[in-house]
Parts: C-alpha cells; structure tokens; sequence
C-alpha cells in the first residue's frame, strides 16, 4: 500500500508541474529544534513529502514588493513566483490526500523545516560547499517547499556521497563576496551582497544567484545577467 501511494503521489505532482519529489519519514528529523520539526505542524505525520521545483528562467525568482496601501494583498509581502507555484502544488496534494481519508498539512515556508536538510533527508540530493541543495539532474538551481502526512510512504534512500565538490571550487571563485571561503558559509558576508535586493522594477527585485549558477553539475539556465530591465 505505501509503495502503490507513493507511485500514485510522484505521478500527480510531476503532473501538477513539481520536477522532484522525495518521501522522508518523521524519524529523520528528530535531532532538529522541536520548531523546526515536522510533528510541530501537525502531530499525527508519518512523512514528509519534499517537493522540488527547476529554476528555469530567474524570473521565477523575482520578489515583489508593492507597497502595502496598493491593494497587492499578500504580494506587499515579497513573495517569489517559484515559492508560489510550489505552494500551489503543495495545497492540491494535501486536499488530494484528504479526499482519501488520509490527513496532510502544508508546512509554512518560514519558520518551517529547513527546507535543504529535508531535501536531503528526502533522497533529492546533497550539501554542496555552496551550502545549497545539489541535486543531480538540475545541481542547486532549485526551489523547495514541503508538506507532512500521515500516510506512510516508501522513505527515499539517502544520498551518502558527495561526488561532485572534491576537485571543484567554482562556487567559492564567483561568490562575489567571499562567503564561502575556509570551508562554510558565512551568512553575514553573503547578506553583504550588493547582488541581493537588486531592483528591476520600482516592485520587483532579484537575490544574489551567484553560487548556484556557477555550479557545473546538472542541466544549466539563463543566468539573471539576463534580465536586464531597470528603472531609476
Ligand atoms: C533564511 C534563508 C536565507 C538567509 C540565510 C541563509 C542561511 N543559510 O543561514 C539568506 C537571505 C542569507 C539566504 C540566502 C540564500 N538563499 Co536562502 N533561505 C533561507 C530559508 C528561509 C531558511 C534557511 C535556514 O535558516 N536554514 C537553517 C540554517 C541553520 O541552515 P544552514 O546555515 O543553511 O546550514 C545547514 C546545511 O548546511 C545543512 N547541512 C550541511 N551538510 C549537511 C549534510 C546532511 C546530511 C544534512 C541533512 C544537512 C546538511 O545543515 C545546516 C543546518 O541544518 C530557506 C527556506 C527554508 N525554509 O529552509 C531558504 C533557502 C535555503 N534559500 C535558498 C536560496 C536559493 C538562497 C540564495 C541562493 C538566494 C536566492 N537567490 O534565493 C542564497 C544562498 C546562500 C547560500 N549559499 O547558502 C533556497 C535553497 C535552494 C537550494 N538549492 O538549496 C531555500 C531552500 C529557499 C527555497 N525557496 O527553496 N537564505
Ligand atoms: S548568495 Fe551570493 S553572496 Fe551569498 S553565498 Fe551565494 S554567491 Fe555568495
Ligand atoms: S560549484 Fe563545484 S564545489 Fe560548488 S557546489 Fe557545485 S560542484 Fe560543489
């Protein structure tokens, strides 16, 4: 029964536009902060479901930022068209699940899980030294959201090894600010970036990309160099 869910739930979200998904059952989150834990959204999960989505183009990435009085409801907010797609898909597999009888609970994007480690978790790929999700058919340039269930379905093995980073530093040479140098990350340097909050449009901006489209592995896309418009 779990594996023939399983099957059944990979078929509908490719279907729905989800490009990976993976299966991590509860017990693997159990070392986490107890906030940042599945069961903290919804005590009865058996598995969290990880969903993966391609970054083809970075305007899926765009961030809006309408002013609050502009009647933009939650887009006042910044929210990225990558996020809203994979919360999309997210909703429709929990009301799909529930029409089954079996309970799922979308789990909110912050504070939530940590979305990478439960990719990991969830067989999609590894950490690379970029610190982002590598996985092997699209490399890091994904976006990821999550939901628990608790249905039990077949967990996704764990990729153990690393076989991309060992002779490479392609990420750590385009950081524009050095905050992958020494061998971790550092979040204080990379939120230094003058490519972060870049305005395209009196409302839209776009978040440094730097170490994921330097990555060689998996299939590659148009860089935001690509995006050209400004207004002053
Ligand atoms: C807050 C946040 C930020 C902050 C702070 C980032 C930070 N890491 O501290 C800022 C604004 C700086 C930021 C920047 C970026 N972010 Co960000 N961010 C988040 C957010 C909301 C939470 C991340 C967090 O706090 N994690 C907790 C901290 C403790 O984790 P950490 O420092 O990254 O370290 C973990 C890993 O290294 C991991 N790890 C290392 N080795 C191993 C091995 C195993 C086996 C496991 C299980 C785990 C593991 O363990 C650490 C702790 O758990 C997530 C979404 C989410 N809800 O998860 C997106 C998210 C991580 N960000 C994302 C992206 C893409 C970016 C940027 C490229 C900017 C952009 N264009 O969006 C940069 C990349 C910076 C970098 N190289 O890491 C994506 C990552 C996609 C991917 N391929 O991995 C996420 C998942 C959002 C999404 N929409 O999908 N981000
Ligand atoms: S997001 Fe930009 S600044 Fe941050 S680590 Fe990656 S390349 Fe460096
Ligand atoms: S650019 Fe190279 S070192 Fe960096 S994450 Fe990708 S494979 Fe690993």
């Amino acid at each position: 029964m779990p594996k023939r869910l399983g099957n059944e739930l990979h078929r509908k979200v490719t279907k729905w536009g989800a490009d990976l998904v993976g299966f991590a059952p509860v017990a693997r989150f159990t070392k986490y902060p107890v906030e940042h834990q599945p069961v903290k959204d919804f005590s009865n999960a058996q598995t969290v479901i990880v969903l993966v989505l391609q970054m083809v183009d970075p305007l899926l990435d765009i961030w809006l930022n309408a002013p609050p009085d502009s009647g933009a409801g939650q887009m006042s907010t910044g929210r990225a068209f990558e996020d809203e797609i994979l919360q999309g898909i997210c909703y429709r597999l929990a009301l799909y699940l529930e029409s089954r009888g079996v309970g799922a609970k979308v789990i909110p994007y912050e504070p939530g899980l940590y979305l990478k480690d439960a990719a990991v978790l969830a067989g999609l790929g590894v950490i690379g030294k970029n610190n982002l999700l590598i996985t092997r058919k699209f490399g890091p340039r994904v976006r990821l959201r999550a939901l628990v269930t608790e249905a039990e379905l077949p967990p996704s093995d764990v990729i153990v090894d690393n076989p991309w980073c060992n002779n490479c530093e392609a990420c750590i040479q385009a950081c524009p600010v050095g905050a992958l140098e020494g061998g971790r990350y550092n979040r204080e340097l990379c939120l230094t970036c003058p490519l972060h909050r870049r305005k395209i449009s009196p409302y839209a901006e776009l978040w440094c990309n730097q170490c994921a489209n330097a990555c060689p592995v998996g299939s590659k896309v148009p860089g935001d160099e690509t995006i050209q418009l400004k207004t002053q």
